[in-house]
């Protein structure tokens, strides 16, 4: 599965599971000021792009991220709606093939960091914390076992590694090394604050929000704080069932995302070489789990 040819759009780089694209209006390319970002519908397991894709999942991530940048209370990168200048603007529109799964945003410069949050200490911060007793730099208390709520969110950021290595967990203090005291303060507290926002309002519709990922970059023009990226995606946080999470059985941590694929992955392929293609019954498992996040959170129906 590659990057779709879109209509005024140069297609300029893939990550695992989406597409990035710049304007085709060639001289202004290079320092564009917009840039379209297409949730495809691969997925990933293990560091590996498996197949068949999952149809619907690119258009409900992006829904869902369209849903929470509505109620953050933070600038974002979003630009739809608002470049269509009259008398035409370099930056053409969305393309009508991925309407319900691209975002046209303003080009920002990145920060190197990502802005992980923690409410719960479970994933590689569980590891960190059973090897060190703190994860970041963060010391927490002894005793605490995997899934475990903590009583406040930490802040864990890591370096965004150059491509094809991966993130390193990182402390604060090394973040001001990396971006200055006045941005990591900032990338610091605005994670928080977002997170706590979004973990009490997805408590309310039932769903444990254990941790995320955000990402921000710097308006070039204006140098506001700006939130970038996909967010409080299932790609970009882990979610759990509040019900199953309070009852404390076996797939309490059960989460929102690709756990079916990994499972299925884990009991029929020994991580050697290329991962056997999905069965068709994991695949419609694992769609349905995106599609009740997305109606457990939103209330609204799935996107079709
Ligand atoms: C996001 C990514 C993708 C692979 C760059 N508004 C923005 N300004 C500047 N840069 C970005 C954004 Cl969203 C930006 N990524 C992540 C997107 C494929 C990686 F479509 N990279």
């Amino acid at each position: 599965m590659s990057a779709p040819e879109l209509s005024g759009w140069r297609h300029v780089y893939s990550g695992k599971v989406r597409d990035l694209y710049v304007p085709a209006d060639g001289a202004r390319s290079p320092d564009a000021a917009h840039l379209l970002v297409v949730a495809s519908d691969r997925i990933s397991a293990f560091d590996h792009v498996l197949e068949p894709p999952i149809t619907g999942k690119g258009a409900l991530l992006t829904g869902l991220s369209r849903w929470w940048f509505a109620r953050i209370d933070m600038p974002n990168h979003l630009t739809d709606g608002d470049i269509a200048a009259p008398g035409g603007s370099a930056t053409p529109g969305i393309p009508s093939e991925v309407a319900d799964r691209a975002m046209l945003t303003r080009r920002l410069e990145m920060h190197p960091i990502e802005c992980v949050v923690r409410g719960a200490l479970t994933g590689s911060g569980y590891l960190e914390y059973r090897a060190t007793g703190a994860v970041c730099g963060i010391e927490l208390p002894a005793g605490l076992s995997d899934g475990d709520l903590l009583d406040e969110p930490i802040y864990t950021p890591a370096y965004k590694a150059p491509m094809g290595e991966h993130d390193e967990n990182i402390t604060f203090e090394r973040s001001v090394e990396l971006v200055g005291a006045d941005v990591a303060t900032a990338l610091r507290d605005a994670s928080l604050r977002i997170f706590t926002q979004a973990r009490d309002l997805a408590a309310e519709r039932g769903v444990v929000l254990a941790d995320t990922k955000f990402e921000f970059g710097a308006d070039p023009a204006s140098g506001e704080l700006v939130l970038a990226d996909e967010v409080l995606t299932s790609d970009s946080s882990r979610y759990w069932d509040g019900e199953s999470y309070r009852a404390g059985g076996a797939d309490r941590l059960a989460s929102f995302d690709k756990q079916i694929v990994r499972n299925w992955l884990s009991a029929n392929w020994d991580k050697q070489g290329v991962p056997p293609e999905l069965p068709a019954e994991i695949v419609a498992q694992t769609l349905g789990r995106y599609r009740d996040l997305y109606v457990r959170l939103t209330g609204l129906d799935a996107p079709a």
